[in-house]
């Protein structure tokens, strides 16, 4: 064991999911040392203890992982249980810790953000629930960043490539197949019986891997489980660029998918999820499931699953995710949450059984079941509740707007703008707010405007300065807030939301519903001019 003096930096503030930097940042002289060695003196409980570690697959992630064993060597770690090849979800992760009952766990992964030697590259650190670290636990760990003088680390390697066991040093080191236990624990949560029985005889599907991480998981559920055939797996092999595309799944970023699911021939159900697989994304043959109103159907429908047959307890969805899952909770008697941005907030509602099911507009949705969000999870449940039910994805949603109204939403992400600007444009903004509320604007009156602040309901922390909501007497809303995931500049995304009450218009065109309240947000922030661009790089 080596005592080496670290280089300290000052940029190793955790984001809204880990610390996420360019590949060239990491490869610093000591940089994910610097780090690593941060949480474990954060982290005391690791000596002696057990660790989960895996990522995405992403460019350096070999790398990193075998400088995260030596490191957790020389701190008295007493196991590593880490996924063949480096290999594991977000969720698996998750389950993993939960599971094997472990004092903590690593992702690596910089999540829906490209890779490659020019990319990103991100790690998470989550704690014995299986979730992400808590602020509190993330602030500790970047003050420490600051101050430390030196890390410890062991001499060793270790072969990833073979399952079994090892020692670095006195410390065990187990690697296993990342992708048995995560789906063992989906056959207990889902019919996979029915499940396989639609799937080989009503339904064609597709699913999306994105040459990120679910293709080995997608292999195991959908190709050997339930009997789909090979060919619909697109991208189902990891690699460490994800074949120089953008592991998110969005219209822009997984094209491919959304051309088949809107072209001639398409299936009956399309679906993909981002780099480290707790994204997921659902599609009708020529319909786009909008994320927030998944996590309200599945609100309404998870009792057709086996595992939530009794109900679920509450729902939480994150600030900027529309307030469909609001309308079903009161209708069905559930409590519901709105929190911040990020799925730390979810954990302690998890935790203290006060919800079930949580799910965010960027695509993520997930239970009780882990504390991480998790796409096949979401997937699979569409498809339990599909062939159920025995409709369409569009029967689903349709039924769905006729009982409780319909959300029409819309993302707009302005993506690596420059910081000065995107500050000046939330600024802006925010010096109207108190006036605001109660002027009427291209015929929408303004009923209330704040910055979000959140009350744990829980722990009583505070979390404030959480994006700017603009509410409408209509029941429009528009939200504006910073990105907390980006390398390059800055990244301001404006979420737009137009409510049509049940017996309304449910099949307009989308952005001609939530033109007025986009040209209402423009009018207040100057949003395009200062920013200089024509538009959005991204709706979703
Ligand atoms: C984005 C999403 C947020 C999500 C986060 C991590 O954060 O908006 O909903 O929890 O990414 O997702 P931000 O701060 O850029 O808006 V992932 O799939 O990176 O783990
Ligand atoms: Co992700």
């Amino acid at each position: 064991m080596t005592d080496v003096q670290t280089t300290r930096y000052d940029d190793q503030k955790p984001g809204t999911s880990g610390l996420r930097k360019t590949v060239s940042v990491f490869k610093q002289p000591h940089y994910l040392e610097n780090f690593v060695q941060a949480i474990f003196d954060c982290v005391p409980e690791l000596k002696g203890g057990l660790l989960i570690l895996g990522g995405d697959g992403r460019y350096h992630n070999d790398v990193a992982i075998q400088t995260i064993l030596r490191i957790a060597a020389a701190n008295g770690v007493a196991k590593v249980m880490v996924g063949k090849d480096g290999i594991l979800s977000t969720p698996a992760v998750s389950n993993m810790i939960r599971q094997y009952g472990a004092n903590g766990g690593f992702v690596l992964s910089a999540s829906h953000n490209p890779g490659g030697p020019d990319g990103d590259f991100g790690i998470k650190y989550n704690v014995s629930n299986g979730g992400p670290a808590a602020t509190s636990l993330t602030d500790a760990v970047f003050e420490r960043t600051k101050v430390m003088e030196h890390y410890q680390i062991a001499d060793g390697h270790v072969d990833l490539s073979t399952l079994g066991h090892s020692n670095l040093g006195a410390m065990a080191v187990s690697v296993f197949d990342p992708v048995t236990d995560y789906a063992d624990l989906m056959e207990t949560l889902f019919d996979f019986e029915t499940i396989r029985r639609f799937l080989t005889s009503d339904l064609s599907l597709i699913f999306d891997a994105m040459h990120a991480v679910t293709g080995p998981y997608a292999q195991e559920i959908f190709v050997r489980r339930l009997g789909v055939n090979s060919d619909a797996l697109m991208n189902a092999t990891p690699l460490p660029d994800f074949g120089g595309g953008h592991p998110d799944p969005n219209p822009v970023y997984a094209k491919a998918l959304f051309d088949r699911m809107f072209g001639d021939d398409a299936p009956d159900f399309g679906a993909a999820s981002d780099g480290d697989g707790d994204r997921n994304i659902v599609l009708g043959r020529g319909v786009y499931v909008s994320p927030s109103d998944s996590l309200a159907v599945i609100t309404a429908n998870a009792h057709l699953a086996p595992a939530y047959r009794d109900g679920i307890k509450g729902v939480a969805r994150s600030m900027p995710t529309s307030r469909a899952s609001d309308v079903v909770a009161a209708a069905m008697g559930i409590e519901s949450f709105e929190t911040p941005t990020g799925w730390k907030y979810f954990g302690n509602l998890l935790d203290a059984g006060r919800i079930t099911v949580c799910g965010e507009e960027s695509a993520g949705t997930s239970s009780d079941h882990v504390r991480e969000k998790d796409g096949l999870w979401a997937i699979l449940m569409w498809l339990n509740i599909l062939a159920v039910r025995r409709l369409s994805v569009q029967d689903i949603l349709t039924d769905h707007w006729a009982t409780y109204g319909r959300h029409y939403y819309s993302r707009h992400d302005y993506e690596s703008v420059a910081a000065d600007k995107a500050e000046d444009v939330m600024a802006r903004l925010q010096g109207q707010l108190t006036t605001l509320p109660g002027t009427t604007l291209r015929k929408e009156t303004i009923s209330a405007a704040d910055s979000f602040t959140y009350h744990d309901p829980i722990d009583g922390s505070v979390t404030e300065n959480q994006g700017l909501r603009v509410m409408f007497e209509s029941g429009s809303r528009f939200v504006m807030r910073l990105s907390g995931t980006g390398t390059a500049g800055a990244t301001l995304r404006l979420y737009l939301e137009a409510y049509e009450p049940k017996d309304g218009d449910h099949h307009a065109d989308l952005s001609k519903r939530l033109e007025p309240i986009a040209a209402i947000a423009e009018d207040l922030t100057n949003l395009r001019q200062t920013v200089g661009r024509d538009g959005p790089s991204v709706v979703s």
